[in-house]
């Protein structure tokens, strides 16, 4: 993409209106535009990382045998009268009315519209075990919606919903999820640390929510610091060996990780001190496991081997795809703007033309673009007449990871400058070693 020809609306002063880093850099980078309160319209840039975030989360939970199907953002609300959630949802369900006199409601989250349609297709215990999931726009009400896309009121959630015969197969499925959550979470760059939760409106006894660490997070949350030192990494994980999902999900769930709802001050006592750390975190996903309380009234049953009826067992996952776009940055920023981990940026790498309308630079910045584009690299070239401190800042501000810095006196000895956004650190090259130190950095995202 030339960035003559983008759109990139940046702001050059610190919105009065964002408390926290990463709602103003999204706002400086041109990501986004409030709409209303809570409200957001994605703008080019930020719309790529959302998509970037999106296909992680595809990606994993078809690695984890989930199914993806989706379902709309209106539901009508006799489905939650059955569930019994209508009355219980309160101000921040959004209830809409149609021209038939119909109540509709803008979907909080989905587990009545899930067991509905289960209960519409599957009536053996042959057709489980079953994980169904969707990513789409969710409405909350929320009384103080803040910190940008962080707390907004629409907002874009993944949500899974398993179906199981039995508790031990459905807690196998709570299993796989948190497993292919870490793993999701890790490819974005980002330390979630699952914590011991409470279940809230979705009900259910066992909860784990996954907190990314920050000082501007919602939460409160008491933990042994080694939890910040565990790794998926890329070991292979068999989804359907309960076994060994059972144990990875050990490995992290064994040491004290509670948020301030589950908290037990006695047991904290045990950690040793050192190791005892109060901090804030960012929820960015939220995994429950609870059992028949939506298929027992909605009448979700099977017939198991025995040829009984039974309740399916159920539980329901979800990811803050939007509000991750927010944690990530919380967690990788600098004064200079955005820090972008390589796995969800939004253009893999940078083009500076140092002196634009010079035959040299140009033709090698248009040699550049032509080569990563090939090797699926699209970069984001700034071939705009300003001047390199100007670029520069924009580069920084909206965080690739990678810049390629093209000047006459560098061309002049066959060089351009390859640079880290991370460290700053930058190294002079041919172009040609760029595109392959830039390729080979990128195979593994
Ligand atoms: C699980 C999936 C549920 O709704 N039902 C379907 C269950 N869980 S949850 O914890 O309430 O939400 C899942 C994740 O969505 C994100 N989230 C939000 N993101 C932005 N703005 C909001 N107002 C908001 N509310 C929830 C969180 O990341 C949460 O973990």
């Amino acid at each position: 993409m030339r960035l003559t020809r983008y759109f990139l609306p940046v702001l050059k002063e610190n919105p009065a209106e964002a408390q926290i880093a990463s709602h103003r850099l999204m706002l400086r980078a041109g990501m986004i535009r409030q709409q209303a309160a809570g409200i957001y319209s994605w703008l080019p840039l930020g719309y790529r990382v959302l998509r970037r975030i999106e296909q992680i989360v595809h990606e994993e939970q078809q690695r984890a045998g989930h199914i993806p199907l989706l379902m709309p953002t209106l539901q009508p609300a006799d489905l939650w009268r059955e569930s019994g959630r209508y009355d219980d949802y309160g101000k921040e369900m959004l209830r809409i009315r149609d021209r038939q006199d119909r109540d509709l409601l803008y979907g909080p989250t989905n587990e009545e519209m899930i067991t509905d349609i289960f209960r519409a297709h599957v009536g053996s215990y042959k057709d489980l075990p079953l994980t169904l999931y969707h990513i789409q726009w969710k409405f909350r009400d929320e009384m103080r919606p803040r910190f940008g896309v962080m707390r907004g009121r629409e907002f874009l959630m993944k949500d899974g919903y398993n179906f199981d015969i039995d508790r031990d197969a459905a807690l196998h499925a709570y299993n796989r999820h948190m497993v292919s959550y870490l793993r999701t979470y890790e490819r974005m760059g980002l330390t979630a640390i699952p914590m011991r939760a409470a279940s809230g409106p979705i009900g259910g006894d066992d909860t784990h929510e996954f907190l990314v660490l920050a000082a501007t997070g919602e939460s409160e949350v008491f933990y042994d610091d080694r939890v910040t030192a565990l790794k998926l990494g890329a070991r292979a994980i068999d989804y359907d060996d309960r076994d060994q999902v059972a144990a990875v999900c050990r490995e992290f769930t064994t040491l004290y990780a509670r948020t301030d709802e589950t908290h037990d001050p006695a047991v904290f006592e045990t950690v040793p001190e050192a190791h005892r750390k109060v901090g804030r975190g960012i929820e960015v996903g939220q995994i429950f496991y609870f059992s028949t309380k939506y298929s027992e009234p909605m009448g979700a049953f099977v017939t198991n081997a025995a040829g009984e009826r039974v309740p399916v067992h159920m539980g329901s996952h979800g990811i803050g795809v939007s509000r991750l776009v927010g944690a990530i940055i919380e967690a990788s920023h600098d004064d200079r703007g955005i820090v972008w981990p390589e796995g969800v940026t939004p253009f893999p790498v940078g083009i500076v033309n140092l002196k634009q309308g010079d035959g040299a630079a140009d033709a090698a910045c248009a040699g550049l673009y032509a080569a990563l584009t090939a090797r699926g690299l699209e970069p984001l070239y700034d071939d705009r007449d300003e001047r390199a401190g100007a670029k520069f800042a924009t580069m920084d501000l909206i965080g690739l990871p990678w810049r390629i810095t093209v000047g006459p006196r560098g061309l002049a000895a066959g060089k351009v400058e390859l640079t880290c956004r991370r460290t700053g650190d930058g190294e002079e090259m041919s172009p040609e070693a760029a595109v392959d130190r830039l390729a080979g950095i990128y195979a593994g995202h």
